[in-house]
Order: structure tokens, then C-alpha cells, then sequence
């Protein structure tokens, strides 16, 4: 590979680790990922801030465009601003369940039990909104960013995979259109709200929706010549 001289390069300290080994973490983790599930009732139980910093700087850790990481993590514990978020929330909602989401939406979200109250913004002890940079600012000048969906949706996973491995739980929500957030939480103008993310314990009566995940034949396509025999069995 040609390396631009300009740039600097160290080696990299990778991890490796014996190949049985290799298949035990692959297996585990699966395993570990697939107990992650979306929650909606939310224990008022404290999480501490240091471990809200960890898995922000988790998320932070993502890949991302020319390396412009453009994402900003909002966490929000201040009372007054998570009702003021819920309120404001909470109007965008109710339009949609009262006429802006399609019948087929409507009967797709059954299963879930959503509507358009969000008591969960109150209760959980943190928010986090992600907002994605559409471009930097850099003493008022616009800086270029790429990617920025794609990257800001990969940091948004290693945040929900963080949360989970710091043995909480977190809900994806979209409250739509979300603009309210960048007012509320006075964003600059290159800032859009990304997704809403209340983290915080599970309530003790909690319930999830009793679903199941596709099989692995549902989601992957072979292109691998060593193993025609087998995947043909
Ligand atoms: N944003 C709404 C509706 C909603 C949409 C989808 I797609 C979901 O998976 C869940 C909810 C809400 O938060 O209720």
C-alpha cells in the first residue's frame, strides 16, 4: 500500500488469539448480543455518570468517515429538561398515532404495544441524544464531513452494545420529526438530532415483547467455494 509521507503510522498493537479460542469469543459474544433486548419500562434508579462517560467514549470509538467522528452525545440527567423533552416529544407523537403514520405502520407496531405516551423519557435516568454533524464548524468555517449517516449509525451501535455490556438496558427512539431536540438542547445549526436513546435499569415488573430473531440461513448468503459441499446438504 502507498502511505502518504505525510501521515504519521505506528504498528498496530492488534490482539490475536488461538484459533480455538477465537471460536469460544465469536460463540459467546453472539451469544451475549443476543440476549440485548429493547426495553420500554424503565426502573428511576441512578446510574452514575462515570459509567454514562464510559460507553459514550465506547461509541465514540466507531469508525467513521476520513476519521471526523461527527457525533455529539447529549446526556441528560437535569429532571426539568427530560420533561420538557418528554412534553415536546409527546405532541410530535400524538400526531402520529392520531392520523401521520399509515394503517400498515400502525398494525406493523402492534406487536410492540407503543403509543404515543412516553412516561420512559421521566423515568430513565439518562437520555442520550445523539445528534450528527452534517458538517463541522471550525471557527466558523464549514469543514466537510462524510459519511456521516452511516458513521453516526455505527457509533449508535457500539453505544447500544456498550450500554448492554455494562448490564443495562436502553430503548432506540424515534420520536419523528425530532427537530425539537436541537432547540431544547440549543445545538449549533450543523447539529441534527440523530435518535433518543433513555438508558437506565429495567423496571422490576418489566416485559419485552416475545419475539424471535431470523435464523441465520435468513439473513446470510454463502459466496465461499470451500464449503459448497456442506451449505448444499
Ligand atoms: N416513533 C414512534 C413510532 C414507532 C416506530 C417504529 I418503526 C418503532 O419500531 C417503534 C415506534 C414511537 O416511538 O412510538
Amino acid at each position: 500500500m502507498q502511505k502518504n509521507s505525510d501521515a504519521a503510522f505506528i504498528p498496530l498493537r492488534g490482539i490475536r488469539y488461538p484459533r480455538a479460542e477465537m471460536l469460544r469469543r465469536s460463540r459467546e459474544y453472539y451469544q451475549f448480543m443476543d440476549k440485548r433486548r429493547t426495553v420500554r419500562e424503565f426502573a428511576d434508579k441512578p446510574v452514575s455518570r462515570e459509567i454514562i462517560e464510559n460507553i459514550v467514549m465506547a461509541a465514540s470509538s466507531a469508525p467513521s468517515g476520513a476519521h471526523k467522528q461527527p457525533w455529539t452525545f447529549c446526556v441528560v440527567s437535569d429532571p426539568e429538561l427530560k420533561k420538557a423533552i418528554r412534553i415536546a416529544a409527546e405532541k410530535e407523537e400524538y400526531e402520529n398515532y392520531h392520523g401521520r403514520m399509515s394503517e400498515e405502520w400502525l398494525e406493523d407496531l402492534k406487536p410492540f404495544g407503543t403509543d404515543w405516551e412516553k412516561p420512559f423519557l421521566e423515568i430513565a435516568p439518562w437520555l442520550i441524544v445523539v445528534f450528527k454533524k452534517a458538517y463541522d464548524l471550525d471557527q466558523g468555517q464549514k469543514r466537510k464531513n462524510y459519511y456521516v449517516n452511516e458513521s453516526v449509525g455505527l457509533a449508535s451501535g457500539f453505544l447500544l452494545s456498550a450500554i448492554h455490556h455494562a448490564g443495562l438496558v436502553a430503548l432506540t427512539h424515534t420520536p419523528s420529526p425530532m427537530n425539537f431536540l436541537q432547540d431544547l438542547l440549543k445545538r449549533p445549526e450543523n447539529e441534527r438530532p440523530f435518535l433518543l436513546i433513555p438508558v437506565g435499569y429495567p423496571a422490576e415488573d418489566a416485559t419485552v415483547p416475545n419475539l424471535q430473531r431470523k435464523k441465520l440461513e435468513d439473513v446470510v448468503v454463502y459466496y465461499d467455494p470451500a464449503e459448497e459441499d456442506s451449505a448444499n446438504d
